[in-house]
């Protein structure tokens, strides 16, 4: 008897499991657009895949045309508050008008930076290694696996009453060369160089077809 509850007991937790799981199973596509290219000088493209299945979501960044031999920041940005939904940054993001659409100048249209793309995304640090780098050709690929329970705990910690939601939300690429000489206008996050988070590159998140 005690045999026989127990094993209902555990199918009742896989059926939960199955069923919170596969609210988010999915696949998430994103084709990316270059920003801010003259200031790069060059166009950055590629595509990123947001795979979920089961327990693990599969993160994969194929990206060319980036300033080459540098780390590239990348994560999801999304609005914090409210069901909106991001969207990349046009021209008109430019409000102070110095030829530049800086990390600030995305959040009207794209909210906050997420979720980064590096060795540890269910850390939700931003500043953390583990980012990828660009090879001599100017071009990375990126796959991590995250843990979908690890990164929606830590997700609802840090943004309080969000959900991944990766059909609401935009991946950027981020970093130009060290020495490019960047207005002082150009802003950035906290103490981190302008360099570093300026956008090269942004894409939505759509749904695949099944
Ligand atoms: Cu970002």
């Amino acid at each position: 008897m005690t045999r026989m509850l127990t094993t209902l007991a555990a199918a009742g937790a896989l059926a939960l499991a199955a069923g919170a799981a596969s609210a988010e199973d999915g696949t998430w596509t994103v084709e990316f657009m270059p920003m801010n290219a003259d200031t790069a000088g060059s166009e950055a493209a590629g595509t990123a895949t947001l795979t979920a299945a089961g327990d693990t979501l599969t993160i994969r960044v194929d990206a060319t045309g980036t300033t080459p031999g540098i780390v590239h920041l990348q994560h999801f940005h999304g609005f914090a508050e409210g069901d909106e939904s991001s969207t990349c940054p046009g021209l008109d993001a430019d409000t102070n008008d110095d030829g530049i659409i800086d990390l600030i100048e995305t959040e009207p249209a794209a909210g906050t930076t997420m979720v980064p793309f590096h060795g540890d995304p269910a850390s939700m640090a931003i500043e953390a290694e583990g980012y990828p780098t660009a090879d001599d050709e100017g071009a990375y690929s990126y796959e991590q696996e995250v843990s979908l329970p690890d990164l929606e705990a830590a997700f609802a910690e840090a943004f309080p009453g969000q959900e991944l939601d990766f059909g609401r939300r935009v991946v950027f690429l981020h970093g130009v060369a060290e020495g490019t000489d960047l207005p002082d206008t150009v802003q950035s996050l906290g103490d981190v160089p302008a360099h570093v988070t300026l956008p090269i590159a942004c894409g939505v998140l759509e749904a695949a077809a099944e």
